[in-house]
This record gives C-alpha cells, sequence and structure tokens, in this order.
C-alpha cells in the first residue's frame, strides 16, 4: 500500500465494539486535536479557578475492557490467569502481577523466570517491573534465586519509597520481606552454557527461541491500566548486565490517562529511545496503538546505526480499547483476551527477513504508511 501523504488512518469504533479504520487529513486531525484541548483547558481552568491554567494534553476516554495483552505465545497461559483475576474481581494490577508469574514460575521457559539462560558466567539474573494505573512503579534488576521478580517489584512499589533495587541489596530486601530464596539447577541450561563457553560468541539470534521476555498491558473494566514485566535476559549477556524490561519507560510504561506499552527484543535499543514511553506518547497525540508501535520501531531503527539480526516488538493498549503490535522482524506475535476470548494475533513487521520488504500481517488493524 502507498504511503497517503496528508492523511493518517485512525482507529474508529463502531456500535459492536470493533475498530475501523477511518482516513482522516491532518487538517482535521489537528482541529479535533485543539479541539478537545480546548475543551480541557477549559475544564482545568473552570476547575481550578485560574485563567493561566496551562492546557493539560488531551486525555483518551476510557473503552471497553477487561482486555489483556501480553507478548509471545507464552501470554496465553499468562493472560488466562490474568484473565481470572479480573473476573474473580481482582484489580488490574493483581492481574498483570499473577499473569506474569505464570510464565516465572514454568521451569521450561529459557527466557523468562529461574528456568531461564544464564549470563556468560553461569548465573541466571532476572529483572522485572510494574506499573499502576497512577503511574506508580516498582522495578527489580540483576537478582538471582527469587522465583517472582515481578511481586518484589510490586513489593518495592508498595512498601518502599523507591521504584527499583538491584543486584545483592534487592536480593537483600526480598528475603528480609518474605521472598524466599530458592536454587534451581536445569542440567540441559547448564549443559548449553558449558557448549556456549566453547566460542563464547555473543550475538542475538531473532526470534530464536520466539518465547522471549514477558510483557503483559491490561485494562478492567472500568479502564484502569496496568503493567508487568519480567525476563531473564539476554542469554549469555556480561554478568551485570540490565536490559529495558525492568526500566520504566523502556521496557513498559502506563499512563493511566492514555495507555500503555510494553516492549520485547533487544533491551538496549529500547533503553537507548525510552521505547515504551514514546509509545504511549504518540498515542496521546492521537496515533492508534499499533501506528504508535510501529512509529516507535522506526524510530529505533532510524536512531540505532546497526540492528541488523536484533529484533524489537512493541505492543499497547490505549485506553479506548485499541490495541496493536508491530516489531522489526516477522515472527512477533502477542497474547489477547477480551470479551470474544483468547487468541494469537501477528503483528506488523517492518522486515519480513534479512534484507525483506515491510510487510503486514495484522488482521486486527488497519495497515498503515506500507
Ligand atoms: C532484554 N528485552 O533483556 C530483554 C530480552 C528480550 O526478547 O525481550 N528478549 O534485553
Amino acid at each position: 500500500m502507498e504511503r497517503v501523504v496528508g492523511e493518517e488512518v485512525f482507529m474508529v469504533p463502531a456500535k459492536d465494539g470493533r475498530y475501523f479504520g477511518t482516513r482522516m487529513s491532518h487538517d482535521r486531525r489537528q482541529f479535533l486535536k485543539l479541539g478537545s484541548l480546548g475543551a480541557v483547558a477549559l475544564v482545568t481552568a473552570c476547575s481550578s479557578g485560574d485563567a493561566d491554567a496551562p492546557a493539560e494534553q488531551p486525555t483518551i476516554g476510557a473503552g471497553k475492557g477487561p482486555l489483556v495483552l501480553s507478548t509471545w505465545r507464552h501470554g496465553m497461559a499468562a493472560n488466562d490467569k490474568a484473565w481470572t483475576v479480573l473476573q474473580a474481581g481482582g484489580s488490574v494490577l493483581d492481574a498483570v502481577e499473577q499473569g506474569v508469574a505464570v510464565v516465572e514460575s514454568d521451569l521450561t521457559n529459557r527466557s523468562v523466570g529461574l528456568g531461564g539462560n544464564p549470563d556468560r558466567d553461569g548465573r541466571v539474573t532476572l529483572d522485572a517491573c510494574i506499573q499502576d494505573h497512577e503511574g506508580r512503579a516498582g522495578a527489580v534488576a540483576f537478582v538471582q534465586r527469587f522465583e517472582h521478580p515481578v511481586s518484589i517489584a510490586r513489593a518495592i512499589m508498595e512498601r518502599t519509597p523507591h521504584v527499583m533495587l538491584v543486584g545483592a541489596g534487592a536480593e537483600q530486601w526480598a528475603a528480609q520481606n518474605g521472598f524466599t530464596p530458592r536454587d534451581v539447577e536445569i542440567p540441559e541450561v547448564r549443559q548449553a552454557w558449558l557448549e556456549w563457553l566453547k566460542t563464547s560468541d555473543y550475538k542475538p539470534i531473532v526470534n530464536v527461541e520466539n518465547h522471549d521476555t514477558i510483557g503483559m498491558v491490561a485494562m478492567d473494566a472500568q479502564g484502569r491500566l496496568a503493567g508487568s514485566c519480567t525476563t531473564s535476559g539476554m542469554a549469555y549477556k556480561i554478568h551485570g548486565r540490565v536490559g529495558d524490561s525492568p526500566i520504566i519507560g523502556a521496557g513498559l510504561f502506563v499512563d493511566g490517562e492514555v495507555g500503555a506499552a510494553t516492549a520485547t527484543g533487544v533491551g538496549e535499543l529500547m533503553i537507548r529511545t525510552a521505547a515504551s514511553h514514546t509509545v504511549v506518547e504518540l498515542m496521546r497525540q492521537g496515533r492508534t496503538a499499533t501506528e504508535a508501535c510501529r512509529e516507535a520501531v522506526q524510530r529505533i531503527l532510524r536512531k540505532v546505526p546497526d540492528t541488523s539480526n536484533m529484533q524489537v516488538g512493541l505492543l499497547a493498549i490505549r485506553k479506548d480499547g485499541d490495541h496493536g503490535g508491530w516489531s522489526h522482524y516477522k515472527g512477533f506475535d502477542r497474547a489477547v483476551y477480551d470479551k470474544t476470548g483468547a487468541r494469537m494475533e501477528i503483528c506488523g513487521f517492518e522486515r519480513a527477513a534479512h534484507g525483506g520488504r515491510a510487510g503486514f500481517a495484522d488482521p486486527t488493524s488497519t495497515p498503515v504508511h506500507l
């Protein structure tokens, strides 16, 4: 599809609750944006009694939750759990914590939890974060021997004045606050690491596991948002390396007024570009979730010189219920759970394969700018 100059595709809610794409000129979009900006400014100024109060950016109206989205196929089991929590009346924060905890406990998973691949010193080190509707956040990085780093992250958020604890300090705090360390030795993981040591060749391979980091974003029936992200990071990384997954704004970002985004792939790329925050800010400016993810992926590809063989996958929920994802290389998919049930959806991508052209494989969203 050719790029349409001066127009963009927007997702518009239809009566049946689904979304369809419609084109809107920049002029009209700008007009609508300014219109809602004016309305917000008016309300803000009236309620505060301050005529000079700065105008807020427009917020996006609450949509039709519940909705749970997470990265890769292992997200199906995580979403199931999150959905059950929401159906039982649990909070959306409980849902995103307990959802990804299912994958953390799965010792067959080689990129999340204690079953993950080790770093180059043979140690499994874990990163995680969580963020709620109010923007409160907790994170933990470079921790060893704890099954649920996401729960430690939540405890840091709720019980300390800090956002992030790392390494030995985080482990000490966790042990003192009700978390029990656990030793896990998986012979085949150790064997693979010993094999790797023979060449010690550190090289990201696109989608080689296809069940990487789990990032989850969710919305409850009232439109409240939350997100979580947890990983054992890149296999055979340098001991001490921390990726994007526990970094608020890089691996996860939630803004209760706008939407939420999370990331998977080579974390350094997300950290350098604050990728999840970028996605949320683009949605604030009026992009659909898919458009925002795509623009953020393209920005990474523009800003970082050599991204060949490096996967980046972003997915997002907009507060009005629109959701989508985009990746650098083909192969990134997302697990979705909404009122119509649970399913996998393929995300759009920039490259089909090495040197391939951009494509679009998302049946739920409208292609833009291909
Ligand atoms: C990291 N982003 O540690 C994680 C790894 C990952 O798909 O997501 N792999 O950089």
